[in-house]
């Protein structure tokens, strides 16, 4: 069959570039068919021997080679990890195009090597006066409307941190950053309700909200999570922290979180995994918290009623701590914002099925994963069908909600959803993805179909469009923890294997192999390319990629110019193909330095960098951009700084000495 049609497709491609060549203006003859009876050409075979790929090799080669200047169907956003950074590759070419700065400071795109804008950004994210210049970074969320991926922004979240990031997909660049003034960290983060309306984050190890100190002996009484919503102005392009809340929750250990869509708009899901509010301390004698958080049958899932909680907001039901509004525990049960559910056994990752009916939980230490009704969480409210816990919140009748259980395998982590109604979950102790039917309204029609190993440990998974109200199928990225053997030995730190499949008919296959030796991505997102709505170069000369409008410090062609102001000098420069102007700073030691570049190119990919030895400056300007950065002349010297771009024949020319008197 395939190569039926591999023979058909090379016939079609070799008649069309026939057809190509007759239509120019010269008479070109028309290359002679290879012949293709029975398969590929004589000399693709012969490659494919020499290199002794299989059949399913050279179908997995067809389906991901990208041909020189083709453009990737999807786009593949990927969080870093603890690089503190979000990756960007082509699907299915698997090609890395941006390595997106978000957390950690990055000298190619000039992120927080100086630049005003960036320091400015990072330093919002500072903790009580500590500096901070690193993150975690774990789940990417691009803005939805309606459910479905827009193009227009990517939130990240830092777990280290309790901070979220927004990226502007318009020029690709982190714009905020905002920090949790009541967590220390928080794992459940980023996930945005359906319009975007808030970006969902949850917290993990808890501790007293505010960033305050209680022994821990006094757990359960002090220690504290809180589900946060993030309130996004769209066209601000801006979380507002002023019209963000928080919900108080137990100090479980909250995990993963998605949103609620269609049929569950308005709630969202987490779920959790130390209901035994285990404290530790292996040195007293007690478990190690891997024994200790895994003594009970079952967890919490948490079910919040975000559009209630809006109301009680309204209503003037909450605190405000820190700056944050805060709807505390017994507000949250008594008014109907926070119900629990009961989930087995130290799960890990909840994830809402397209039409928002399902929520599926996977098991992590129970091989199965339970997928709940929204309709029958819903009646179960309305009934009153439960009982509380110890903070007095409802926990929902376990039978009343849950609707199906399937048996997958070992270490069932995050599941995916495509066109085809299967659901897709990773299995990290079986290092296999499993695909599933969901069933729907028929419990016993929910099954597993069949299982595709991958390399190894797997953690997350990404389908196309695959968490969306309307997702593609056709593919799936696993995203695995460990490489072991599949690379070339490279030292004792490993890559992480992201692996590409095929699932877009009969068996699932892996049809790529992508080493991230960048950070280690926990989750992705794929969305087709052509959403993404990108400048080419910035709408105008002396543009201010914070604010996306017009800079002040914006200097045209012939207006360079150095003013000093006592001790204070102010430079406005400009920089085109091949020269920066002025060429020539002269200062004093003592001096304050203020200096603005502008970037005075419209023409696409004329970038230029700049760097200043010395100093620790590193910028990026873009076509049009103008960017600031500012330090005291501390030492004398003669100074070179430079262009980093190598963005002409005469780009070792684009230099300048900065003299510094002493
Ligand atoms: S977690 Cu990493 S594999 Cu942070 Cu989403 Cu599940
Ligand atoms: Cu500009 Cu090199």
């Amino acid at each position: 069959m395939m190569k039926k049609f591999l023979t058909i497709a090379l016939v079609i491609a070799l008649v069309a570039i026939g057809i190509a060549a007759c239509g120019g203006e010269e008479e070109t003859p028309t290359p002679a068919p290879v012949s293709v009876e029975g398969g590929l050409p004589a000399s693709a075979m012969e490659i494919a021997a020499a290199r002794g790929l299989t059949p399913d090799d050279i179908a997995a080669a067809l389906k991901t080679y990208t041909p020189s200047g083709k453009v990737d169907e999807y786009l593949l956003f990927m969080s870093g990890g603890h690089s503190g950074n979000v990756i960007v590759a082509g699907i299915p070419s698997m090609r890395i195009l941006k390595n997106i700065a978000v957390f950690t400071p990055e000298s190619w795109q000039g992120y927080g090597f100086g630049s005003r804008e960036s320091e400015q950004i990072l330093d919002a994210g500072n903790v009580n006066g500590v500096k901070i210049r690193m993150g975690d970074t774990h789940h990417p969320a691009l803005s939805e409307t309606n459910g479905d991926y827009d193009g227009e922004y990517l939130f990240i979240n830092d777990k280290t941190h309790a901070r979220v990031a927004v990226v502007d997909l318009r020029d690709f660049e982190t714009k905020q950053i905002v920090k949790d003034p009541l967590l220390i960290s928080a794992h459940g983060s980023t996930f945005v309700t359906p319009n975007t309306e808030y970006v969902v984050q949850a917290s993990q190890y808890n501790t007293p909200l505010g960033w305050e100190y209680a022994p821990i002996s006094e757990y359960k009484e002090k220690y504290r999570g809180t589900i946060t919503f993030w309130k996004f102005d769209r066209a601000k392009g801006r979380i507002l922290p002023e019209e963000s809340f928080a919900v108080e929750i137990p100090p479980y250990w909250q995990d993963l979180c998605d949103a609620g869509k269609l049929a569950s708009d308005g709630w969202a899901f987490c779920n959790s995994f130390n209901s035994e509010l285990y404290t530790g301390g292996v040195t007293e004698g007690n478990p190690p918290f891997e024994a200790g958080v895994s003594q009970r049958d079952m967890d919490y899932l948490h079910i919040i009623n975000w559009k209630r909680a809006e109301e009680v907001i309204k209503a003037g039901k909450y605190e405000t701590l820190k700056g944050m509004k805060l709807i505390r525990i017994p507000a949250a049960a008594a008014e109907g914002v926070l119900y629990l559910a009961p989930e087995p056994k130290s799960p890990h990752g909840v994830d809402v099925s397209p039409d928002g009916k399902y929520i599926v939980v996977a098991g992590k230490l129970d091989p199965h994963v339970t997928v709940y009704s929204i309709d029958k969480i819903k009646q179960a409210i309305a009934d009153k069908k439960w009982t509380t816990d110890d903070y007095g919140i409802p926990v929902l009748d376990f039978d009343a909600v849950m609707h199906a259980q399937v048996e997958l395998g070992l270490g069932p982590l995050h599941t995916q959803f495509d066109d085809q109604g299967y659901a897709y979950t990773s299995l990290f102790l079986d290092s296999a993805i499993a695909r599933w039917k969901l069933g729907g309204d028929d419990p016993s029609a929910y099954a597993l179909v069949e299982k595709t190993p991958v390399q190894y440990n797997v953690g997350h998974i990404a389908a196309a469009e695959g968490d969306t109200v309307n997702p593609d199928g056709k593919y799936l990225v696993a995203l695995n923890k460990w490489a072991v053997d599949r690379f070339a030995p490279i030292g004792p730190l490993l890559p992480q294997n992201i692996q590409l499949l095929d699932i877009s008919s009969g068996q699932m296959k892996v049809i790529y192999d992508m080493p991230m030796g960048i950070g280690e991505p926990h989750y992705a997102q794929i969305i087709k390319t052509d959403k993404i709505k990108a400048w080419d170069v910035y709408p105008e000369v002396g543009w201010d990629p914070i604010a996306q409008a017009p800079s002040k410090y914006a200097t045209k062609a012939g207006e360079e110019r150095v003013v000093r102001n006592g001790n204070q000098v102010e430079i406005f420069m400009t920089s085109i193909r091949s020269r920066l102007t002025p060429d020539h700073i002269e200062i004093k030691k003592g001096d304050h330095v203020i200096w603005h570049i502008t970037n005075i190119e419209t023409a696409k990919d004329a970038t230029h960098g700049f760097q200043l030895g010395g100093y620790n400056i590193s910028l990026s300007i873009e076509p049009g951009e103008t960017t600031t950065f500012e330090f005291d002349a501390v030492n004398d010297g003669v100074f070179a700084f430079y262009c980093t771009e190598f963005c002409s024949a005469l780009h070792l020319e684009m230099m300048g000495y900065m003299f510094v008197q002493p």
